[in-house]
């Protein structure tokens, strides 16, 4: 591929060129932390010469198709300096970030939040700012990319780079993703580390006594070090890292605030510059004597002459073939009715799904056998073939939920992956933002409840199901057996905006559904499962997963009037209509929920007044029948409440 070729009229042509433009950085930066009167000066003009050479020699972008698929793709890990990427949008032409955005920094509404949120129109690849996502999602890019030129060629064929600071790599995510990335030997991976020595309480010599390079050397990557304001050598750096065939990881040293009369290295500059004083001193510095928000025209035309021409290409993810696998799935799922743990039946889900679905790129965090995660279809991806589908993520349970939200914005594939729900709780942050940038990310989350039994409370979720579902726009499927399953491996791949969680039990489950309907009955979140005479119920059950089975055999036992309602998706039940939803809640009956998880999210279902029988303690090591009976979560249980709710 080659490499864009400036416009030769105004084209950069001297160190100088070089100097204006990356002081136009700085000043926007300048002005618009002043004029919101918060935000982070010091990164962005710190960073300003890296970014100047990266886009002014290097950079493969579109300023006019920022969705080109095969642009290199810039991801700004330390995301307090979002003044450096909007900047960069703006003076570059991007159409969406013009002066008027830059003025409006920070403000209700602007495309200029505080921190950069993903926003591929306004060239932001990624949400950033809470450390060590970046630099994660970055590897996660990096991944894509390399699997998608294994498929499809030159076609897919760019470069992932990244801006990281002191912070993004105190982090532990950083730490798993990295080493990860130095491991897959992801060569096209660049990472420009601000080693500008501050961070917001000191120097970084307060807290960190590492060889930040050595780190990196061990991990596997290219190390290199340079001058951060001498062009000419990040320019031969950049070069040199994009000839080796490990990640590279070039040290830039910096000056954070660079030209700032009396902040200048100092760590008060990474915050808002915002004296008057300071100010005028840093245009001093750098003479520049123009208004604010003013770039003069021979250096706006500078950053305007960059970039080349993209295409419009970009690969598909062909869904035609899961309806059909998602019906032969819960066909054979009514036919054979499996007792077996939704973890099995997940694996036999994905069995026939991956097929079906080439786009898709799994993996787990060293519990493969456990989460059955991997099928006879998964290949390995390894350094030396990424024609795979399948990611030994190691025990790095944050990077791996922060690899894939990558992957996922990388576009192209649609990232799946397991560990114990337990864990989750590492992975967490990075499902939130999964949540908060609207990606397609599926965990599959197994061991979902102390049904895990012996390996006791460390290991049994009991507030992660309700502190998963606190996640706006997160999925938390809870299906009970092998049809709903199915549905919900359905739902989740089909779900284009959000990150969905499958919480699958390790025991078995008998099956629950007979028949294979042909809707999706999960896609209402929670339906009816077994119905009583009459229009009015006069106890209705609920229940998920596992406990579902619990609520039928309840059913049994207490006679005519009870409904059961199986809730495999509170967040799709309650988009539903008023009147549904009503359907469902609004009646006069005895209302129990059973779930072997706290009982909060179910207030909702059932209101404060109405019994829930689940866990209000943490587990304990036993086989799991026993911890059933043990934590009184049992047919018995619910049919007392009932009864004792009934005497009033
Ligand atoms: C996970 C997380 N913890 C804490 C913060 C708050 N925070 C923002 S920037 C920063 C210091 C970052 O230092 P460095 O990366 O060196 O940035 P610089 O001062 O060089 O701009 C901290 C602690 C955060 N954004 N994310």
């Amino acid at each position: 591929m080659s490499q864009p070729q400036p416009t030769p009229s105004s084209a950069p042509q001297t160190d100088l060129d070089l100097k204006q433009m990356a002081n136009a950085i700085r000043i926007l930066a300048l002005d618009a932390v002043k004029n919101a009167n918060s935000g982070h000066t010091g990164m962005p003009m710190g960073m300003a010469d890296i970014a100047t050479v990266l886009y002014s020699k290097f950079l493969k972008f579109d300023p006019k198709n920022p969705h080109w698929f095969n642009r290199d793709r810039v991801i700004i890990s330390n995301g307090h300096g979002s003044m450096l990427p909007y900047s960069l949008s703006y003076l570059t032409g991007n159409e969406k970030i013009t002066i008027e955005e830059i003025k409006n920094f920070r403000q209700l509404g602007s495309h200029t939040p505080g921190h950069p949120e993903v926003d591929v129109d306004a060239a932001i690849e990624t949400t950033t700012g809470p450390l060590g996502q970046g630099i994660s999602n970055a590897v996660g890019f990096a991944i894509a990319e390399r699997v998608l030129n294994a498929k499809h060629g030159d076609k897919v064929d760019h470069f992932t780079y990244v801006f990281v600071g002191d912070g993004c790599l105190m982090e532990g995510v950083s730490h798993e993703s990295c080493s990860l990335a130095g491991h897959l030997g992801l060569s096209k991976m660049i990472a420009f580390f601000d080693d500008n020595e501050v961070t917001i309480d000191g120097r970084t010599d307060i807290s960190s006594s590492d060889d930040v390079k050595k780190r990196f050397e061990s991990y596997g990557w290219e190390i290199s070090e340079v001058d951060g304001h001498d062009h000419g050598a990040i320019e031969k750096a950049i070069e040199a890292a994009q000839k080796s065939d490990k990640p590279s990881f070039i040290a830039c040293k910096t000056k954070i605030g660079y030209g700032c009369p009396t902040l200048e290295s100092q760590p008060k500059a990474h915050g808002a510059i915002t004296g008057d004083e300071e100010i005028a001193g840093v245009r001093q510095n750098l003479g520049w004597s123009h208004a604010p928000f003013d770039i003069p025209d021979d250096i706006l035309s500078m950053w305007r002459s960059l970039g080349v021409q993209g295409d419009d290409w970009s690969p598909e993810v062909d869904f035609s073939g899961l309806d059909k696998v998602i019906a032969e799935l819960k066909e054979s799922f009514a036919t054979d009715k499996p007792t077996k743990a939704t973890r099995q039946l997940s694996g036999a889900c994905l069995e026939k799904i991956l097929p079906a679905l080439e786009s898709m790129i799994g993996g787990s965090a060293d519990l493969t056998g456990s989460n059955n995660t991997k099928v006879s279809d998964s290949k390995v991806i390894t350094k030396d073939d990424y024609n795979g589908n399948y990611i030994n993520y190691g025990v790095r349970e944050h990077g791996m939920a922060a690899i894939m939200n990558g992957i996922a914005l990388h576009g192209g594939i649609i990232p799946y992956a397991g560990t114990f729900m337990q864990f989750a709780d590492y992975s967490r942050p990075a499902i939130r933002l999964a949540a908060l940038m609207e990606q397609r990310v599926i965990h599959v989350l197994t061991h979902d409840s102390i049904g895990l039994g012996e390996d006791g409370p460390t290991h049994q979720p009991v507030e992660h199901l309700a502190a998963l579902r606190a996640i706006p726009n997160c999925y938390v499927y809870r299906p009970c057996d092998g049809i709903e399953t199915a549905e919900c491996w359905e739902l989740a791949l089909k779900q284009e905006s959000a990150p969905s969680v499958l919480a699958l039990t390790r025991q078995g489950v008998p099956p629950i559904r007979e028949e294979a309907d042909p809707v999706n009955k999960c896609e209402l979140g929670a339906y009816i499962l077994e119905d009583c005479a009459g229009d009015e119920p006069e106890v209705t059950l609920f229940a998920s997963g596992s406990e579902v089975q619990l609520a039928m055999e309840a059913s049994e036992r207490l006679g005519d009037g009870v409904r059961v309602v199986s809730v495999p998706c509170m967040e799709r039940f309650w988009e539903q209509d008023g009147e549904y939803i009503q359907s469902l809640l609004c009646n006069n009956s005895i209302k129990v929920a059973v779930e072997a998880g706290i009982r909060q999210s179910w207030d909702r279902m059932i209101g404060g007044h109405n019994p829930f029988i689940g866990m209000d303690s943490f587990g304990a090591s036993a086989p799991a029948d026993q911890l059933f009976k043990h934590f009184g979560i049992t047919a018995d249980a619910i049919v007392e409440a009932v009864e004792s709710k009934r005497k009033g």
